[in-house]
């Protein structure tokens, strides 16, 4: 078996004498053998091959969702959904997905992160490096030595494209989508990023993995939001996920308290499934947990300005939400804590130049110190003109809906 690009024979380069991309299927397993060594020695760790098309039923049921209105803010999902639905649809030209994995398994249960009320429960994709940044890089080397190999041209894409990855991972049989809509694996339970290389080349399709979620529905059922609608179906909108990260107004009264100490995402869902007994711990070391994000003390969070949010956060996805927005969640999760000792730092923020902040802060000091928000209370409302802020003083429940 070749082990190296100089050992593979000229002619299974798939390169014409003056070079173009090749259109000669690669159904050579030690080639393909030789991509899954290539792709474990730059850190990924699952590694299939399906083709550049998708069953219509994909497409059709991202418009389903997207006719209800379930991507909330995010519209980026709808105005991409054409190209979406189908890498061909993407890149006409492509014909043949290389999906990858990596594991990003950590040997705590994330669920523990709910039980220390004075903290942020950050997921644990987020207590990391960006890894958009970390396989990017990684996709973009595979890529060129898979070019060297067969030949063709190549793109590559981690969440920054519009392509489903999952199903696309289903299809190559990585894993299956799970009832909560997202890939399982036998080998890593509920914990790889994926992204995914697309070629011109053609190269013989690994087979599909199958549903093993048979009748189990524990993500169903621990959704603290509600956010399945049914089994396999996701209104983005009720996702702790979508809303501490995505969401960008103001968080609903309905889903304050489920929201308990998360701060940023949620990994409750993954971690009940019964095949994370298969899990790993990641072995990736630029995705080591830094400690600066794991579950920081609501203390801390509540007194980060714009630079010192930007300085703590720098390199990792907490960056997304900008310092307003993760503010907002904190003080959401002060609110949710019982903990008087963070009073001081929720009042410090009713005059905070966001009305997101100044907001949650009336909603939080209200829940922690009913006594005191009473005796500001009209103060307050002498000064105050944002119309949401105002009800949240008022503690109007029902004119702060978004
Ligand atoms: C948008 C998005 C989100 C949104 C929406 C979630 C979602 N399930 O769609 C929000 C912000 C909520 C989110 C949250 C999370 N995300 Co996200 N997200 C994405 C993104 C960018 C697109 C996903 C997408 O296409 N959604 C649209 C829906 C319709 O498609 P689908 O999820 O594949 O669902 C299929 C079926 O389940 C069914 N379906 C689903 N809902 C509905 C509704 C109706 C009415 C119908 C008929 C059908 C249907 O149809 C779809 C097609 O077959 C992908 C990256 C990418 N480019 O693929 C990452 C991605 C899915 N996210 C990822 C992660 C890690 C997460 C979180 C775990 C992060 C966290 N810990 O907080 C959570 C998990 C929440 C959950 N249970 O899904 C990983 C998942 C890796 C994996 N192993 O699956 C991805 C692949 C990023 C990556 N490159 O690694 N995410
Ligand atoms: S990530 Fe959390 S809120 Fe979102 S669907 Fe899963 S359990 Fe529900
Ligand atoms: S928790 Fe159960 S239903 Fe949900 S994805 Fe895992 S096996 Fe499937």
């Amino acid at each position: 078996m070749p082990t190296s690009i100089s050992e593979v024979p000229a002619q299974r380069k798939g390169r014409t004498a003056q070079g173009a991309a090749s259109v000669v299927p690669v159904m050579d397993r030690a080639l393909k053998d030789l991509i899954a060594q290539r792709a474990t020695a730059l850190g990924f760790d699952a590694m299939r091959i399906t083709s550049a098309d998708m069953p219509d039923s994909v497409g059709a049921a991202l418009d389903a969702f997207l006719a209800e209105g379930r991507e909330g803010d995010m519209a980026w999902l709808k105005d991409t959904a054409m190209r979406r639905g189908s890498p061909k649809a993407l890149w006409p030209d492509a014909r043949s997905v290389i999906v990858l994995g990596m594991n990003y398994g950590d040997a705590r249960d994330p669920l523990e992160s709910l039980k220390d009320a004075s903290r942020g429960a950050i997921s644990i994709y987020a207590k990391r490096a960006d890894y958009h940044d970390v396989i990017k890089g990684k996709l973009k080397q595979l890529a060129g030595q898979i070019q060297a190999l067969i030949g063709g041209e190549v793109k590559v894409f981690v969440d920054t494209a519009p392509v489903m990855e999952k199903p696309l991972a289903a299809k190559a049989g990585i894993g299956w989508q799970g009832k909560h809509t997202n890939l399982v694996s036998r080998d890593f339970g509920s914990w790889l990023f994926l992204g995914s290389i697309f070629t011109t080349a053609e190269i013989e399709a690994d087979e599909p993995e199958i549903d093993h979620c048979g009748a189990c529905r524990r993500c169903l059922d621990v959704c603290p939001t509600k956010a399945f609608t049914a089994p396999y179906e996701i209104d983005a909108r009720r996702c702790i996920s979508y809303l501490t990260i995505e969401h960008k107004g103001h968080i609903a009264r309905e889903f304050r308290s489920a929201m308990g100490n998360r701060i940023y995402g949620c990994d409750d869902c993954l971690a009940v499934c019964p095949w994370n007994k298969f899990a790993q711990i990641g072995r990736e070391t630029r995705l080591a947990i830094r400690p600066d994000t794991d579950d920081p003390p609501l203390a801390e969070i509540l007194r980060l300005d714009d630079a010192s949010f930007r300085a703590r956060f720098r390199g990792t996805p907490i960056k997304r939400t900008g310092r307003d927005r993760f503010v907002r969640n904190a003080l959401i999760a002060a609110g949710n804590s019982g903990d008087p000792s963070l009073v001081p730092h929720v009042e410090a923020l009713i005059d905070d130049v966001s009305p997101l902040v100044r907001a949650m802060a009336a909603w939080a000091l209200r829940r922690l110190d009913p006594e005191l928000s009473e005796t500001l209370c009209s103060a307050r409302l002498d000064v105050e003109t944002d119309a949401n802020v105002r009800a949240e003083w008022l503690d109007d429940g029902g004119a702060l809906t978004t």
